[in-house]
């Protein structure tokens, strides 16, 4: 199979050669916002709201992306054509570009805009019938007034340290505390919790506004289900029916254990499986056709 061709700034780049400056701030300081996406069978799922949120991350660091949503979203669906990809895995990158060894943006004048796309399957495997072991993890959540949850930037760090405190714990998953020890979400995933058919999910103050925790909420509404926006506890995590977490590459995930306690009884619950099923549906069914 030939290479991966890359999108950088308006030019398709064979993989290996799709490189930039070490003097780019993406690099030098994490200074850059992303999205990740997914196409299932030839259509982007939620194109329109990734890319509302890649200009909404940008603009909360005063980062210009230089091309238009409508632009970048041709950029995102030729880049998926000239890989012949249907089911695939996509992530647009804009650094700050390449500057000097201090921290001021100023310095770079130019944003580096990179779209990697590859084929992409099931995130955890055999997980989805027998559910995920989380963990709580000690490190908390970045606080909205220090560097806000809701900004996907290049920064992963806090992220990254979860998931090293996860994989020590023996986690397939971490969970995110807040400052004020509500729960906020999984390294790569928002959390929905269900007791006596209520479904919570905290409020997105302290997490990523996913665009698969959106579909979520829609979703289990027009199944019917009670669904609120609530802070949620640790107790409520321990006591709860069932949990879930959502992502685009997790997708709809049942955790069936949680710090050691058995979630429930402990086998993926009925209002998991419903969303897992409608989540599959939804996928298959919708988003913008990459091939007209
Ligand atoms: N919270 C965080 C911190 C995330 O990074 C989500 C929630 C879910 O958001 P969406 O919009 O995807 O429903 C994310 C997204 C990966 C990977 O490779 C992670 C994400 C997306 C794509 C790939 O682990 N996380």
């Amino acid at each position: 199979m030939s290479e991966l061709l890359i999108y950088h700034n308006g030019d398709f780049i064979p993989k290996s050669q799709a490189t930039t400056s070490i003097y780019d701030h993406g690099f030098l300081y994490g200074d850059g916002v992303f999205e990740g996406i997914r196409a299932y069978s030839g259509r982007v799922f939620k194109l329109d709201e990734h890319v509302d949120r890649l200009y909404d991350s940008a603009t909360a660091i005063a980062l210009r992306i230089p091309l238009s949503k409508e632009e970048m979203k041709e950029a995102i669906l030729e880049t998926l054509r000239k890989n012949n990809l249907k089911d695939a895995y996509i992530r647009p990158i804009v650094s700050r570009g390449v500057g000097d060894l201090g921290l001021d943006p100023r310095k770079c004048p130019t944003p580096n805009v990179f779209i990697i796309s590859q084929e992409w399957g099931a995130m955890y495997g055999d997980l989805y019938e027998v559910g995920l072991t989380a963990v709580t993890v000690a490190i908390r959540r970045n606080a909205p007034d220090a560097l806000s949850p809701n900004i996907k930037s290049l920064n992963y760090l806090n992220n990254i340290l979860a998931k090293i405190e996860a994989n020590a714990k023996g986690g397939d998953e971490a969970i995110f505390l807040d400052n004020n020890g509500f729960v906020s979400e999984g390294s790569g995933d928002n959390i929905f919790i269900i007791k006596n058919g209520k479904v919570v999910t905290p409020p997105t103050i302290n997490n990523l506004k996913g665009i698969t925790r959106a579909t979520a909420i829609e979703l289990l509404k027009e199944h019917g289900y009670d669904i609120a926006e609530e802070n949620v506890g640790l107790f409520d995590l321990y006591t709860a029916d069932e949990i879930f977490v959502t992502g685009t590459a997790a997708e709809a995930a049942p955790i069936t254990t949680i710090d050691g306690r058995a979630i429930g009884d402990g086998a993926v619950g009925p209002i998991t499986k419903v969303m897992i099923e409608a989540f599959e549906d939804i996928t298959g069914r919708s988003g913008t056709l990459i091939y007209s």
